[in-house]
């Protein structure tokens, strides 16, 4: 099909928007631009409108979430009138719709069919791009859209002797229009992703025999595919522009409950009862959201993965291919789930055989079929189901130069980077619909593509009226973005497989992970957020000159951003505006919220003598014999909350993790023991716990100190006066967030005085009740400010990147290290005051506790 054919010819060689592809996303885009009196052209490889659904003709075809949400919002009446007829709609169902939406909306007048773009090049003197067709038409444009799909480039079959074969070969990716008879046939399909798994059940049905060639199993669950199921209808028919408007605030583009139990709360007669339930229903959502932590919580998601196994081996009559079909090499959930109808039970056809590559790989194909290490197997027909170059395949595969000579493939040689999946620094005015960095693929698409297409088309309205010619991510906002996607997949285990979303299923493809893991209605946010910011991280350039405000869309680390919302959400009090008592009581009902920490060998609670009587200590022994290594810890807390027990999980992990004995000692607070009491007892706990080392099972020539924030201020303090008293020897000094410098105010003490839970009130609040306006230049509250910093044991710093104190921190540590002293600085990036001793709260600390841990182990490491 072609688009008005009369048109050809008389196209416009310039306009304001040339769009790639004519899928799901172009369509949209061309009538968005019409709306907005943009002109544009959209050129499209294939024979007609429909992208992903006009090439995936594959027996068994279908789409994954459920139908009623995979159709566009934006035409209500297109949305009230048009009936799917099944809940998950088929292939030909789909392309029906696609091509109803062209017809509703007269969009193939402005569609070139069988165009493919071959490169574009920026011309910076005119400030447009020059699009280049292979049928050799040249169109310069303003803006240049790449709405070419996250799957649409079919990955390069890879098994050695391929064109040998004299048979039929067939790409599930590339399915002939006319449809595939294998009636009687020998077939072999290879690969069982979500496109072999629907069309081997059909295939099998029609074949003479089916090989399949397995080389990772997968887990697929029932679709339960039928009518759309009523409730869901009754809730659409009920409120439709409520239920989209619930699309496209959910995480994945489809309202549901968000579960909030975790797999292991639960009995597992409960657990059962609920994955049952969810299994028979039928859906990727219901089944890995039955519980809350199958993507983050290995444990919970074994739980899920054996439940598959079990049905698996239920299901599947020979023992033997039910354990190949279970899938073991990675977490449920982090290869996509596939939905299948009849997948496990077509291995029980007499006709049907799986052969485990695993075991045995194809060493070749023949002439006539496929070789094996152990056999040779004769096939009129392979059919490959071996997956997509996906979401940079179909952008780097067009050859596009950017504003510094570089090509797009050359800037994403090591893995692409974009801001927000929409754009990249290098190629003004390139835009990408779904891109890398978008939450695309792991969403609902066409809610997705309705967002990036209203940001694209919002962007490009904005720049007309304020008459830019270009615009261009800056590297600052790229760099930040690609953080914050990697930081958000780090918190689940969505990296742990070798899938396609991380580029492992092509060979010598950057391991990078491509989509946004952070849901549609946060990414939807941090657009909004963006526009809203004066375009943050966007440069303009026009006539006007260049505007940009520059930053990092994102900067703190995405688990610490949830639970500083979760506290704004709360209305947690201030502390600085309660009683002192009071506020000691909102200090520890927070921390008997905390998970518990892990576990140690032995605790111990005891007492030492201090200069004002008896303060309380506990002690935490790692599992092992003989002495060890001993840590004398100081709490947070302001000096005037917590207690020698008050940071326990934090203690549990040092002294897990480092292998030491963790001493936390109490010293008395304030407002009741003003400065120096505190001093005084620190150092009183350091003189007993030198003296008490042997009894206490530590090694009295293996000592240290450590301690955070108000109690770093005092591990920093007794240092220094270990050295100026003769002892006892200290090991290290290990300092979190420490508040080492009370004389006045530094940059990090404004920039970050509000909003990270420690504020700049609170600390002043703290000050003032410990100390007195003359003590602040005392290097006992301001270690800072000692006159001298050298003869120090060495030190570890950390410091976070959100915190008022990191100023101070950062001083301390750079102090230490001129004064000859050293210095290992953990920079807490993303990090608040409070984030790093979260343990077991805020994954994002975990790594740097690591690193704090390896640095306290290397001081003990030798004599
Ligand atoms: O591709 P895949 P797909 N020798 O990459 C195997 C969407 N989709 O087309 O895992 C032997 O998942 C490969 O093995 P391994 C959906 O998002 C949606 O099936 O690399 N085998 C794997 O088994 C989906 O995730 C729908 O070890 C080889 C298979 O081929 C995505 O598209 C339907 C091989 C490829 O699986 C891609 O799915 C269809 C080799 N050399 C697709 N190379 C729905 O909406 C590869 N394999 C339902």
């Amino acid at each position: 099909m072609r688009g008005n054919e009369d048109d050809v010819g008389a196209r416009p060689p310039e306009v304001d928007v040339v769009v790639v592809g004519a899928g799901f996303a172009g369509m949209y885009l061309l009538i968005r631009l019409r709306e907005l009196g943009f002109t544009s052209r959209v050129l499209e490889a294939g024979g007609d409108v429909g992208g992903t659904w006009y090439w995936n003709r594959y027996p068994g075809a279908r789409c994954d979430i459920q139908s009623v949400d995979y159709s566009y919002s934006f035409d209500r009446d297109l949305d009230e009138s048009w009936v799917w007829s099944e809940k998950y709609a088929a292939q030909p169902e789909i392309l029906r719709y696609a091509r109803h939406v062209a017809d509703r909306h007269d969009l193939r007048r402005d569609i070139e069919f069988e165009t493919r773009v071959e490169r574009a090049v920026w011309v910076g003197d005119s400030q447009r791009w020059l699009i280049h067709t292979v049928a050799g038409e040249a169109i310069s444009c303003r803006f240049f859209v790449m709405a070419t799909g996250c799957l649409s480039v079919p990955k390069e079959i890879d098994i050695p002797g391929t064109e040998r074969f004299a048979g039929a070969t067939y790409l599930t990716g590339r399915w002939p229009h006319e449809g595939v008879d294998l009636t009687g046939q020998r077939v072999a399909v290879i690969g069982t992703g979500s496109s072999g798994i629907q069309a081997i059940p059909l295939i099998a049905e029609q074949a003479a025999r089916l090989t399949v060639f397995q080389r990772t199993p997968n887990f697929s669950v029932p679709a339960g595919n039928g009518p759309i199921p009523a409730a869901k209808l009754a809730a659409v028919r009920a409120d439709r522009a409520g239920y989209r408007q619930a699309q496209r605030v959910s995480y994945g583009g489809v309202p549901v409950t968000a579960p909030t139990v975790s797999a292991l709360s639960v009995s597992a007669a409960e657990r059962e009862a609920a994955y049952e339930r969810a299994w028979g229903l039928g859906g990727l959502q219901d089944f890995l959201g039955s519980f809350n932590d199958h993507l983050s919580n290995p444990v919970a998601n074994e739980l899920l993965a054996e439940f598959v196994r079990n049905k698996i081996r239920t299901i599947v009559d020979d023992p033997g291919t039910a354990e190949a079909l279970c899938p073991r090499s990675y977490p449920i959930g982090t290869k996509r789930l596939c939905l299948d109808t009849n997948y496990y039970a077509t291995f029980n056809r007499p006709n049907v055989r799986l052969v485990d590559l695993a075991r045995d790989p194809i060493t070749t194909i023949t002439e006539t079929g496929i070789e094996l290490a152990a056999e040779s197997l004769d096939f009129d027909t392979i059919v490959f189901a071996t997956g997509f170059d996906a979401m940079t395949g179909a952008i780097v595969g067009v050859d596009i130069t950017g504003r510094d000579g570089r090509t797009l493939a050359e800037s994403w040689a090591a893995g692409p980077a974009t801001y927000l999946g929409l754009m990249a620094t290098g190629f003004p005015n390139l835009f990408f619909v779904t891109g890398p960095g978008s939450p695309s693929v792991l969403t609902n698409m066409l809610v997705s593509i309705e967002q990036h297409v209203d940001w694209i088309t919002e962007c490009l309205a904005a720049m007309r009226a304020e008459g830019s010619d270009s615009i261009e991510p800056t590297e600052v906002a790229v760099q930040g973005w690609v953080r914050h996607v990697n930081d958000v997949a780090d918190l689940s285990l969505l990296p742990k497989a070798d899938s396609w979303y991380i580029g492992a299923n092509v060979p010598g493809k950057p391991r990078v992970f491509l989509p946004y893991p952070g849901g549609v209605g946060r990414y939807r946010a941090t657009c909004d957020a963006v526009v809203a910011r004066d375009w943050l991280g966007f440069e303009r350039r026009g006539p006007h000159g260049t505007r940009c405000a520059d930053g990092v869309v994102q900067p703190v680390a995405p688990d610490v951003q949830m639970m500083l919302e979760a506290m704004a959400s709360f209305q947690v009090p201030r502390p600085e505006t309660l009683s002192v008592a009071e506020a000691r009581a909102l200090s520890a009902a927070g921390d008997a919220m905390r998970p518990p920490g892990p576990e140690v060998a032995e605790v111990v609670d005891g007492c030492f003598p201090g200069p004002a009587g008896d303060l309380a200590f506990r002690l935490y022994r790692p599992d092992g014999a003989g002495p060890r290594p001993l840590v004398l810890y100081f709490h947070g807390g302001g000096w005037m909350f917590g207690s020698a027990v008050s940071d326990d999980p934090f203690c549990r992990d040092l002294c897990a993790r480092a292998e030491v004995i963790v001493v936390s000692a109490d010293y008395r607070h304030a407002p009741e023991a003003r400065f120096p009491a505190a001093v005084d007892d620190a150092v009183a706990a350091l003189a007993w716990v030198a003296a008490h080392a042997a009894e206490l099972g530590g090694d009295p020539t293996r000592l240290a100190v450590a301690g955070w924030s108000a109690g770093a201020n005092l591990a920093a303090v007794v240092t220094q006066w270990a050295r100026d008293h003769g002892g006892p020897a200290l090991r290290g000094q290990l300092l979190v967030t420490p508040a080492t410098d009370q004389s006045g105010g530094r940059p990090t003490m404004l920039d970050n005085a509000e909003g990270f839970v420690l504020t700049k009130p609170l600390m002043d609040w703290f000050v003032g009740h410990y100390v007195d306006d003359t003590d602040r230049f005392d290097p006992r509250v301001s270690p800072l400010l000692a006159a001298d910093l050298g003869g120090l044991p060495p030190a570890v710093i950390a410091t976070c990147e959100f915190d008022p104190l990191r100023d101070e921190g950062v001083a301390y540590a750079e102090a230490l290290a001129d004064a000859g002293t050293t210095v290992q600085h953990v920079v807490g990036r993303g990090q608040i005051h409070t984030s790093l001793h979260a343990v077991g709260v805020l994954p994002s600390g975990a790594p740097f506790r690591a690193q704090m841990a390896a640095a306290v182990r290397r001081w003990f490491a030798t004599g």
